[in-house]
């Protein structure tokens, strides 16, 4: 109401027309602090306020250097997907002022004052018809093509072409989205064949194109390293595939970004991009027999014996593999997909399977601690790692990570109301040991 051009009294449209006439004892009397004006100004400054604060909420959000900022690109991805977002973005905020500012010119400049005759009526204006459907049509069209190439450059195909120039093919990996961490699996780590299992941090050399085989072993996850490249959904039993390439060495965040249950805020990932030669070390390393300390060989027997982390969890070896060709790791899957289904089949026919000795096994999958020593973080990505957090993590991973998998499933978590380990913190700091020398 604020709003209209014309004062309540002299509007032909008055709302309180039908009412019958209007006697001074309908008008509301307000205390003379509370004024309908006074009212309007404040309510226009809690407007401007709101306004503000989602321009400047806004505003940082655009901060390049921000840990997940997509403005802060890296490589030809990336830069090509903030390129297409600039474009589209400026022009619209063109097309919104012109339109808007002529839309605003006409109100202000030709609005109705009292005592105005009608003025002269025009139906169609064909030349200005023609001009703001072709306009329109030729920048959706431009718009929307470009987006679509852009798309299909995220094709596989597109890194191979970009390899092209240098001697070596893309690298492929292998991302497995569990609930709530991340597998990565290079079939072809060193190019000669050496297979690499690891989790939650994926190394890759700079300045190659890196081909991303995503996976989900449960739910809908989605991909997402925000300076590396845009985001592509996890979906079961398909292979989603994205690439990118870093030009610059360091490490870059990642993040599970779409909502797949309890944890999923804490499904997080990093990328190190390293040159060429640290790239390899890190690959001949892997798995590599390492001399292992008086304490940490006791945590081996904790590891392998009381802990029974071995159920889930492989040391020392990226995957082995079986008869069938098929990892260690991969069979682990396999067998916890085959049970997650088993457990779906009504209760009846469940305990006839187990009556007749037919229930399938259970095997969970885990992360890979080969190269646990020689990462940042635990819990995918959720806190820096060292000896205290190993401990924690240990003793108690639901204190970090509520919901975890590991926590629900390992035997040594079942046995006290706590939750805590059944281990005595002898055979924790051993454990701790142990892995923190997996490097
Ligand atoms: C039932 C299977 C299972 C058992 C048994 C198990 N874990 Fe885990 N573990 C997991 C899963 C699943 C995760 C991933 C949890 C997450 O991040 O959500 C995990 C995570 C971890 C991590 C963090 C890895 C990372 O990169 O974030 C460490 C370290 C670890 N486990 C060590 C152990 C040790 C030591 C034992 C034995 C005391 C053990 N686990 C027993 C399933 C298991
Ligand atoms: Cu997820």
């Amino acid at each position: 109401m604020g709003l209209l051009p014309f004062s309540e009294q002299d509007s032909p449209t008055n709302s309180q027309a039908g009412h019958g006439p209007r006697t001074n004892s309908d008008i509301p009397v307000s205390p003379a602090s509370d004024s309908p004006t006074r009212r309007r100004g404040r309510r226009s400054l809690a407007v401007l306020a709101l306004l503000g604060g989602i321009l400047l909420l806004a505003a940082l959000g655009c901060d390049a250097d921000a840990p997940q900022s997509t403005f802060g690109v890296n490589g030809p991805v990336a830069r090509e997907q903030l390129l297409l977002f600039n474009v589209l973005l400026w022009t619209m905020v063109a097309v919104f002022v012109l339109v808007e500012g002529a839309l605003l010119y006409a109100a202000v400049r030709f609005r109705r004052k009292p005592g105005d005759p009608l003025p002269p009526q025009t139906h169609g204006h064909t030349p200005l018809e023609i001009a703001w459907t072709i306009i329109p049509t030729i920048l959706i069209l431009g718009l929307g093509i470009w987006s679509v190439i852009v798309l299909f450059e995220l094709d596989p195909a597109y890194a191979e072409e970009c390899q092209a120039g240098a001697d070596n093919k893309p690298l492929v990996v292998e991302a497995v989205g569990h609930q709530w961490w991340w597998e990565f699996r290079y079939e072809d780590a060193d190019r000669e064949g050496k297979l690499v299992t690891t989790a939650n941090e994926m190394r890759v050399p700079v300045d190659t194109c890196i081909v991303m085989e995503l996976k989900s072993d449960d739910v809908i996850h989605s991909f997402w390293i925000p300076k590396l490249a845009g985001k592509q959904d996890v979906v079961p039993t398909r292979t989603n595939t994205l690439w990118f390439l870093a030009e610059d060495p360091g490490m870059y965040y990642g993040q599970c970004a779409e909502f797949c249950g309890t944890a999923h805020a804490q499904m997080r990932f990093r990328v190190h991009a390293l040159e060429e030669d640290e790239y390899l070390a890190w690959v001949a390393g892997f798995g590599a027999p390492n001399q292992l300390s008086t304490a940490a060989g006791r945590g081996q027997l904790v590891f392998l014996g009381d802990g029974q982390c071995v159920t889930c969890h492989t040391v020392g070896a990226s995957d082995a593999v079986n008869e069938v060709g098929e990892g260690v790791q991969h069979g682990r899957m396999q067998t916890y997909i085959a049970y997650s289904t088993w457990l779906q089949k009504p209760a009846a026919e469940r305990l006839a399977d187990v009556r007749t000795g037919n229930e399938p096994p259970t095997a969970f999958a885990a992360p890979n601690l080969t190269d646990l020593g020689l990462r940042t973080t635990i819990g995918s990505g959720l806190v820096d790692l060292n000896r205290e957090t190993l401990r924690q993590w240990l003793r108690n991973p639901d204190a970090i990570k509520p919901g975890n998998r590991m926590s629900e499933l390992a035997a040594i978590y079942q046995t006290r109301l706590d939750h805590r380990a059944d281990l005595s913190e002898d055979q924790l700091s051993d454990l701790v040991e142990y892995l923190l020398e997996q490097k």
